[in-house]
């Protein structure tokens, strides 16, 4: 693994649990993680399982007893670490938003086409789409259970940078992230729009802010969403979207809203989501992440109505190898399965999902909201990733 932070901890934990839950056709061994740092890689490697650390990632894509590389780093190095792991015959699951730019998500797309030939495999890591009722809400999607998707009604709302002395962490920085609240979060909205309707956005029309211009240096280094930093040592500009709206419209004809914002005063994780089709709709939200709402229209009018179903089941997606009904799953264990799905796809021989082909489509919507946003919100279309 290459970084060890809020994601580095996240994904570690995934890796260390997986073959307890789940009956794998491999063992996963956590053979070695790099950071920056010499002394804060060790204190990781230690606090989170892994037998070796180092402090250049080169170093990891040579060694013979690693089959697999999981990227953690902020996106400014998601590029450079994937292509050169691909080339080295390592399979590859890498952080969202899977690159800065779109030149560097085509690059990665590229590099992983032409890995796959070999039998290299490769997938981006949005998390969100293993919670077990968005798998669930795919299947019903799939089975047409919601009829012809009319509407998707996307929102990621946090709250972590509503005060402004907080610090200049390298979320709030385009040369790190690429951008602030649509990469980190709205890309995650944008796929599982994507994931769950099969379908994709083919245009938008944005509108982007940045509320607060500047704010101190942090002080010593983030972690995850929370920093340290009194201005002492300065302040900088913040150069990347605080919020991102815009409206899409999907190649089947569906209309869409999404909103990602790091200023929705106390909403700290709020991944909110309504679907509205011609036989039924269904709504979700992150902060009850083990319930879905589902509307069946095909019910007699007097006895419809939004209906909690509480994704618990055995029956549901994953969790069979979990606990029995009622004894509920949390955040991490979205990265658990998402981690199981990589491993069983790459002992199948097939492709585990999302590619980075689906990650690049991802990053063609995000360009077209950056340069709708740009442009007085005009219409922007967004091309094909394979056009
Ligand atoms: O990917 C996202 C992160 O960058 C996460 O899913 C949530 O927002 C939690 O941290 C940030």
């Amino acid at each position: 693994m290459v970084g060890h932070s809020f994601m580095g901890a996240a994904h570690s934990q995934a890796w260390r649990a997986v073959n307890h839950v789940f009956d794998l056709p491999a063992r996963v061994e956590l053979t070695a993680v790099c950071g920056r740092d010499p002394e804060r890689v060790a204190a990781a490697a230690q606090r989170l399982g892994w037998a070796d650390h180092m402090t250049d990632w080169r170093a990891l894509l040579a060694r013979d007893d690693i089959d697999l590389v999981d990227i953690c780093t902020p996106g400014d190095s998601h590029a450079e670490i994937a292509i050169a792991a691909l080339e080295a015959g390592k399979h590859v699951l890498c952080e969202k938003p899977l690159a800065n730019s779109v030149a560097e998500a085509r690059a990665m797309a590229a590099a992983a086409e032409q890995a796959r030939a070999a039998g290299v495999r490769s997938a981006c890591g949005f998390n969100y789409r293993r919670v077990p009722a968005m798998a669930l809400l795919r299947r019903l999607i799939a089975d047409r259970r919601l009829g012809e998707i009319r509407h998707v009604r996307a929102a990621y709302l946090q709250d972590w940078i509503t005060d402004p002395e907080f610090p200049l962490v390298w979320r709030l920085r385009r040369e790190h992230a690429g951008s602030g609240a649509l990469g980190d979060i709205g890309a995650h909205i944008v796929d599982l729009a994507q994931y769950l309707t099969g379908d994709r956005v083919v245009g938008v029309t944005a509108l982007s802010e940045t509320f607060v211009r500047t704010r101190p240096l942090p002080a010593g280094a983030s972690d995850g969403l929370t920093a340290r930093g009194d201005g002492a040592d300065g302040r900088g500009e913040v150069t990347v979207d605080d919020a991102t709206l815009f409206l899409g419209r999907f190649e089947g004809g569906a209309l869409a809203s999404f909103e990602a914002t790091r200023f929705a005063t106390g909403r700290k994780n709020a991944l909110r989501l309504e679907i509205n089709g011609s036989l039924g709709s269904a709504a979700f939200d992150l902060e009850r992440l083990n319930e879905l709402e589902f509307l069946d229209a095909t019910q007699p009018t007097d006895e419809q109505g939004f209906r909690r179903i509480l994704v618990t089941e055995a029956d549901h997606p994953y969790l069979s190898a979990w606990w029995p009904p009622g004894h509920t799953l949390g955040y991490e264990h979205s990265f658990t399965h998402q981690v199981r799905d990589l491993v069983a796809a790459v002992c199948a021989g097939e492709d585990p999902t999302p590619s980075f082909t689906d990650a690049l489509q991802v990053q063609l919507v995000l360009d077209a909201v950056e340069r709708s946003a740009a442009a007085e919100s005009a219409w922007t279309q967004v091309p094909a990733a394979g056009a």
